[in-house]
């Protein structure tokens, strides 16, 4: 198990790395945004996955430090893109945000810090949140308020997995639902996950969400989901989460 205190160090010595996971609309296949991936290069261990650490760091409370961290980063490094591409329409870019940095008072005023720092438009910034942090809470709420007021964007990340009840969706200020990639596993062979599937799509259209499913690893399945009006999609079919500068070959390439 990790120990606090190497979290702790990590943190000050900055030993965390960003890869980012490419988003395209699945209508033409186009890179539109990415999704900000969190990596922990130990000194000793190695490469240390956020399966491995974001939990434990969500109980500690040291997420809220990560998280800033992170977000710093992303922001810095859609800025560089927007500098690289600037004919080119901005790439969107995501950042998780766990329950307790939803909860941190200073939230809102440490993204519009970020993006003052950074010269990143707010409209360029996605903030994927869970249905678990959003779920009965008065204060991430209204701190999701606070964020679109800035001009932020919000998705909601992994979308159907959570016990969330379909009336928070009636209240949540989201822009897009993230449809979690366990239904989108056997979506071609399980006609009940394709049931959910469309029933996702069908209501985020009907309630004006943008819809992103993620996890696609066949043509397959992007095909069906496609054909569903999923408008985005991601998954290992098109990338797994990458340095940044294989995102920019992408866009050399035409992306
Ligand atoms: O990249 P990977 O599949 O290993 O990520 C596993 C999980 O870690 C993801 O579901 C994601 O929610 C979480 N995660 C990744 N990066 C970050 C981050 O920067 N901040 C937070 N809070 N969670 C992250
Ligand atoms: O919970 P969240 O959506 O933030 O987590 C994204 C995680 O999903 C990342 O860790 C990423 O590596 C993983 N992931 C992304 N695309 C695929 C995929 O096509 N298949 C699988 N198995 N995992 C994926
Ligand atoms: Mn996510
Ligand atoms: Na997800």
């Amino acid at each position: 198990a990790v120990l606090i205190r190497e979290l702790d160090a990590a943190v000050e010595q900055e030993q965390f790395m960003l890869l980012f996971q490419p988003i395209v609309r699945l209508s033409d296949g186009r890179l539109t945004g990415v999704e900000s991936l969190i990596r922990w290069n130990h000194p000793t261990r190695g490469l240390v996955p956020p399966i491995d650490f974001i939990p434990v760091a969500e109980r500690t409370g040291q997420i809220v430090a990560i998280g800033r961290w992170a977000l710093r980063q992303a922001c810095r490094q859609g800025a560089a893109w927007l500098a690289e591409f600037p004919g080119e329409a901005p790439l969107q870019v995501g950042v998780n945000v766990a329950g307790p940095q939803l909860r941190d008072p200073n939230l809102v005023a440490d993204v519009a810090a970020v993006l003052a720092e950074t010269g990143l438009p707010a409209g360029s910034l996605v903030i994927e949140v869970t249905e678990t942090a959003v779920l009965d809470d008065e204060q991430s709420h209204a701190t999701m308020i606070a964020l679109r007021a800035l001009g932020v964007k919000l998705a909601l990340d992994d979308f159907g997995t959570a016990a969330s009840s379909l009336g928070l969706l009636l209240t949540c200020p989201v822009n897009s639902l993230k449809l979690d990639r366990s239904f989108v596993e056997s979506i071609t062979t399980v006609s009940r996950q394709a049931a959910v599937a469309t029933a996702v799509s069908q209501m985020a259209a009907a309630l004006e969400f943008g819809s992103v499913a993620e996890g696609i690893e066949t043509e397959e399945q992007r095909d069906l989901l496609r054909g569903l009006g999923y408008e985005y999609g991601q998954g290992y079919l098109y990338s797994r989460p990458v340095p940044p500068e294989r995102i920019s070959e992408l866009r050399v390439r035409g992306l």
